[in-house]
């Protein structure tokens, strides 16, 4: 009998499986898109999968983000690079002293119809299980976090996302519509560890002395990104034009069941469920943030 072929979920139909195998996990194709994934995260924090999603889906996945980018949190506000309360006894010369405008805005993960792409690729047990093995964690878990575990990122003319870490240890973004300029996601990689906060690099590169530190990327829609963003201070410059950058972001932690804070959850937005109000410790280090 010849061998039948995998039977493709729907949720991974957008998928160039052609280049990404994402359905056929221990296959040729799979081990040559996951050591090349790994390889390019060890070497420089970063890995970009072009064209993950086939370009016969590019209008429908713009379309979805543009759908419900309406309904994304805007609050310009002041926050420091950990996303945490001002603390008037940090010195004057640390990070955490730093105002940064936020600009960006973001649709939770509530507020994103299931249907959508990525509402269904998100929880997707094969997309997951090939991210985990891209990122060399036995498992990926979906955030038990019912806003940020899948938000669409929405970045308008003028506004910028500032130099930021990310609470989860990896995130995973697809970008779904391109500015017409500026919106470079720039990225200084492992510039912190799990137990060194290395302010003064930090503060080098917030002073704008970043210099070689420094990589930056501009992505085209449908690029899937893989990214050490717990680690890794990033950020997405001021985006020039009438059309809004938008991102599709897919938090997963190797732990099951991470909530975000509820000073972080209110700050972006601008609501808090009874989760946050009451979380359980599962952070996997004791960096700020
Ligand atoms: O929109 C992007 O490309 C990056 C977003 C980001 O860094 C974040 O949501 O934490
Ligand atoms: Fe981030």
């Amino acid at each position: 009998m010849p061998p039948s072929a995998p039977v493709v979920p729907q949720s991974l139909e957008p998928v160039d499986l052609d280049r990404y195998p994402v359905h056929e996990p221990g296959s040729r194709g799979w081990d040559a898109a996951v050591r090349s994934a790994r390889e390019r995260l060890a070497a420089g924090g970063c890995a970009v999968l072009p064209g993950f999603v086939r370009a016969s889906w590019l209008d429908r996945l713009r379309r979805e983000g543009e759908s419900v980018a309406p309904l994304a949190h805007h609050e310009t506000e002041v926050v420091n690079v950990y996303n945490t309360d001002p603390d008037p006894d940090l010195p004057a010369d640390h990070p955490a002293r730093v105002p940064l405008e936020r600009g960006n805005a973001f649709v939770a993960r509530d507020r994103i119809p299931h249907d959508q792409l990525v509402h269904r690729l998100y929880p997707d047990p094969g997309f997951r299980a090939f991210l985990a093995a891209c990122v060399g964690v036995p498992e990926l878990h979906e955030l038990g976090d019912p806003f940020a575990g899948l938000c669409l990122n929405v970045v308008a003319d003028g506004r910028s996302h500032p130099w930021h870490f990310d609470t989860n240890e990896i995130a995973i973004s697809l970008l779904t519509r391109a500015p017409e300029a500026g919106g470079t996601f720039e990225y200084c990689p492992d510039i912190r560890s799990a137990d060194a906060e290395n302010t003064g690099d930090v503060a080098a590169v917030l002073a704008g002395d970043g210099g070689a530190r420094i990589r930056r990327l501009d992505l085209c829609a449908g690029d899937l990104q893989l990214f050490r963003g717990r680690y890794s201070l990033h950020r997405v410059t001021e985006v020039r034009g009438a059309t809004a950058r938008h991102t599709a972001i897919f938090s997963y932690s190797a732990r099951p069941g991470v909530v975000g804070s509820a000073v972080r959850t209110r700050q972006l937005f601008g609501r808090t469920a009874q989760v946050h109000r009451s979380p359980r410790d599962v952070r996997v280090d004791g960096l700020m943030d």
